[in-house]
C-alpha cells in the first residue's frame, strides 16, 4: 500500500535528476531547485506524519524519550586515523593481506553489524545514516579489525525497495569515512545480490563497479556451493585488485556418520577448489550455525593444513553455541572470524564481538582491540536497535531447533513472519519440520539465498496445505509447485552435490529435462548501453551512470519504483530515523544535512483537518520561512 500510495502521486515530471547527482554537483542547481529539495523532503514527513509509515503501522514504538544516538567520540585524529588492513591493500595488494594474515598470531575480527548483524534481527532495515555517524569510530578507534561487513547480501535491495536510499551511496559514504579499514560485502556470486541467476557479463559489471565505489573484500558463494558457478564472480573480483574471499557454505555435521554427504573430505576438497580458482582467502560461512564446537577443531585443522589459505570463519548465534564454536576455531588456527557488536549480537545474528575480544585477551590469540572502545561502540549501536523497535522479531531464546530445520539466520525471522502473516504462526512447530523434510525431499542441499528460500517457500506450501512428503512425492497426486520449487529444479540456480532425486525432479517436471550446465552459460549477454540508453528514456532523460545501472539490472522495477518516489521525496535518506519510519509530532525540530554544511532546519508547526477532497496541509517552518504542504489523508 506504501508504494502505491506513494506512486498514485504523478509528480514525477517537475524534474528529472537523483539525489545522489545534486548532491555531488550542487553547485549546478540553482537556488529554487535547491529548495525543491527542501519540499520534497517536507512533503515526505508531511505523507508520514499524516498516513504513517505503512512498515511500522501496528508494530512497537520507540519510546518517545528516546534521543537520536549521538556518534561515537574517536580518540584520535579522525582525518589520519592510525594505519589498518585497507592501508596494507593500497600499498601492497590482496595476496599481501592474506600473506599477512597467515603471519598473525591474533584472532582478526569482521564486525558485522552494519550488513548480517541488522540483517539478521531488524529484517535489514538500518538506515545508512546510523552506520555513517559510527563510521569515523570505527576508523579512528577499532583499527585492529579485520574489516567492517557493511554491504551486500540483502541490504542492496532492502536500502532501495523499504529504506528509499541509494546502497551505492551508502558504500561511497562508509569508504570515505573508513578509510584505513577493509569494507568487505556478501555476494551471492551469479545470483550478485539477487536470487536469480544474472548473466555473466551483469554479474561482471556489477563487481567492477563494487570494487570501484569501495568494496576491498567480496565474501563470494554459491547457494548450492557449486564452484564452477562461483568462477565468473571470483574471477571479476581478482581482476578488480580486490580481495576474493572464495567461500564454502557449511551444513550437516560432519561428526555424524548419517550426514555423510557433507564429510571432511567435501569441505576439503572444495577448499582446494576455490584456491584453484583464485581465492586469497578461504570463507567459511555457517549461515546457520550448525557448525558445533568439536566439529570445527576438526575441520579448521584439516582446511589449514590441506588447503593453506587463510581461514576467515563465519557463524550465526541462533544456538547459542556460537563463542564455544568460534573459540574452538580460534584454538585449531581459524585466521579470522565474524562477530557483531554486542548491542546487535547473540539469536540469529552473530556471536557477541567483545566478549570475544574478552575471551582471548592474555592469550596467544588476543584481537588487539581495546574493550573500551568496543564498549562505546556497542553503546552508540543499543540507542541505534532501539529505534528500529517496529522491526524486531527475533528469537527470544537460544534455539536448538536450528539443528533440525538447518534454517540460515537471514531466514529464519523471515520465515516466521511469513507464517505468521499466513495464519501459521501457532504451527510453527511443523513448519519447522516440514523445512526439515523438504531439504530430505530435495536430496540435503546447502541452504543459503536464494536455494533456502526455495525450501522456505516448499515448506510453507506443504503446512498450509497439509501434505506430507509422501504425498507431495507420490506420483498419483497433483502438486502445485510455487514457481522458485520449479526454477529451481529446472537447474536456474545450478547443480546440487549429486544432482536433485529423480523422485523429486521428474514429479515438478513432469517427464521435462533439467538444465545440467552452469544457468549463465545459456544466458545471453545484456547489452549495457543499449539498457542505459532504454532506461534513460524511461526516465525522461535522466543521465544513467554505472552505479544506478547496476543497481537496475539487478533489480530492474525495484530501482524504478526507488525513481519514482525519489523525485517525490528527495534526499529522505538524511532525516534522522524516527522522523524517517514516524514523521513528526507538532512543535518538534529537526535537522536534515542534505549536502555537507547544507542544513535543512525543520520544525513541523500544526496539522491542520482533512478538507473534503481528503486533503490535509500540513504546516511546516524550513529554515525560519513557513511552508504548507499538501497531503491526501489516505487512512
Ligand atoms: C545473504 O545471502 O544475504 C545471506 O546472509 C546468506 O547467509
Ligand atoms: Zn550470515
Amino acid at each position: 500500500a506504501f508504494v502505491e500510495n506513494l506512486l498514485k502521486h504523478p509528480t514525477f515530471l517537475d524534474d528529472s535528476y537523483t539525489t545522489k547527482f545534486i548532491d555531488e554537483t550542487p553547485e549546478l542547481f540553482d537556488f529554487k531547485k535547491r529548495r525543491d529539495r527542501g519540499t520534497k523532503v517536507l512533503t515526505y514527513i508531511a505523507d508520514i506524519t499524516v498516513n504513517g509509515h505503512p512498515e511500522t503501522i501496528g508494530r512497537a514504538i520507540p519510546d518517545a524519550s528516546l534521543k537520536a544516538p549521538k556518534a561515537p567520540i574517536c580518540h584520535g585524529d579522525p582525518i589520519n586515523p592510525p594505519a589498518g588492513t585497507r592501508t596494507l591493500l593500497e600499498e601492497k595488494g590482496a595476496q599481501a593481506v592474506a600473506n599477512w594474515m597467515l603471519d598473525q598470531k591474533k584472532l582478526l575480527l569482521t564486525d558485522t553489524t552494519m550488513r548480517d548483524g541488522h540483517q539478521s534481527l531488524l529484517a535489514t532495515r538500518m538506515r545508512s545514516i546510523d552506520m555513517i555517524k559510527a563510521a569515523p569510530a570505527y576508523a579512528s578507534n577499532l583499527s585492529p579489525l579485520f574489516s567492517v561487513e557493511c554491504w551486500g547480501g540483502a541490504t542492496f535491495d532492502v536500502a532501495y525497495r523499504f529504506l528509499q536510499e541509494c546502497p551505492w551511496q551508502r558504500l561511497r559514504d562508509l569508504r570515505k569515512a573508513m578509510p584505513n579499514l577493509l569494507t568487505q560485502m556478501l555476494l551471492r556470486a551469479s545470483n550478485g545480490v539477487g536470487y536469480t541467476n544474472y548473466p555473466d557479463n551483469v554479474v561482471q559489471a556489477f563487481v567492477k563497479q563494487a570494487a570501484e565505489t569501495g568494496v576491498d573484500v567480496f565474501r563470494v558463494f554459491d547457494s548450492l556451493n557449486w564452484v564452477e558457478n562461483m568462477r565468473v564472480a571470483m574471477d571479476a573480483v581478482v581482476e578488480s585488485g580486490k580481495i576474493c574471499e572464495g567461500t564454502i557454505c557449511y551444513t550437516g555435521d560432519i561428526l555424524d556418520p548419517d550426514r555423510a554427504k557433507y564429510d571432511l573430505n567435501y569441505y576439503v576438497s572444495m577448499g582446494k577448489d576455490l584456491k584453484a580458482a583464485g581465492a586469497h582467502i578461504l570463507g567459511l560461512k555457517d549461515m546457520a550455525g550448525l557448525l558445533k564446537p568439536a566439529a570445527a577443531r576438526v575441520l579448521v585443522r584439516a582446511l589449514k593444513e590441506e588447503v593453506g589459505l587463510p581461514i576467515h570463519f563465519h557463524t550465526h548465534d541462533t544456538s547459542g553455541a556460537s563463542a564455544a564454536t568460534i573459540l574452538a576455531a580460534a584454538d585449531a588456527g581459524v585466521d579470522a572470524a565474524d562477530a557483531a557488536m554486542d548491542a546487535f549480537s547473540g539469536g540469529t545474528s552473530q556471536a557477541c564481538l567483545g566478549s570475544i575480544v574478552e575471551a582471548l585477551r592474555h592469550t596467544d590469540r588476543d584481537t588487539g582491540l581495546d574493550i573500551g572502545h568496543v564498549r562505546e561502540m556497542s553503546d552508540y549501536w543499543e540507542r541505534v536497535r532501539a529505534q528500529y523497535v517496529a522491526f524486531e522479531s527475533g528469537l527470544a531464546a537460544p534455539a536448538s531447533e536450528v539443528y533440525l530445520h538447518e534454517m540460515p539466520g537471514g531466514q529464519f525471522t523471515n520465515l516466521k513472519a511469513q507464517a505468521r502473516s499466513l495464519g501459521l504462526e501457532e504451527r510453527w512447530p511443523e513448519v519447522a519440520q516440514s523445512y526439515a523434510d523438504v531439504n530430505k525431499m530435495f536430496g540435503d542441499i546447502v541452504k543459503v539465498t536464494p536455494s533456502s528460500k526455495v525450501v522456505g517457500d516448499m515448506a510453507l506450501m506443504m503446512v498450509s496445505q497439509g501434505l506430507t512428503r509422501e504425498q507431495v512425492e507420490d506420483p498419483n497426486s497433483d502438486v502445485a509447485f510455487p514457481d522458485s520449487v520449479i526454477d529451481m529444479m529446472k537447474g536456474n540456480l545450478g547443480q546440487p552435490k549429486g544432482g536433485f532425486p529423480d523422485a523429486i525432479l521428474n514429479k515438478v517436471l513432469k517427464g521435462e529435462a533439467p538444465n545440467l550446465d552452469r544457468p549463465g552459460k545459456h544466458l545471453a549477454p545484456v547489452d549495457l548501453e543499449q539498457t542505459r540508453s532504454d532506461l534513460s528514456s524511461e526516465l525522461e532523460g535522466f543521465q544513467v551512470d554505472d552505479e544506478d545501472l547496476n543497481g537496475y539490472l539487478m533489480y530492474p522495477k525495484v530501482f524504478l519504483d526507488y525513481m519514482g518516489r525519489h523525485r517525490r521525496y528527495g534526499p529522505v535518506r538524511t532525516l534522522p530515523t524516527r522522523t524517517f519510519f514516524y514523521g513528526m509530532e507538532p512543535g518538534e525540530q529537526v535537522t536534515a544535512e542534505i549536502d555537507p554544511g547544507k542544513t535543512l532546519e525543520i520544525t513541523l508547526l500544526a496539522v491542520g483537518e482533512t478538507n473534503e477532497d481528503g486533503e490535509v496541509k500540513v504546516f511546516f517552518e524550513l529554515n525560519g520561512q513557513p511552508r504548507v504542504i499538501r497531503v491526501s489523508d489516505a487512512k
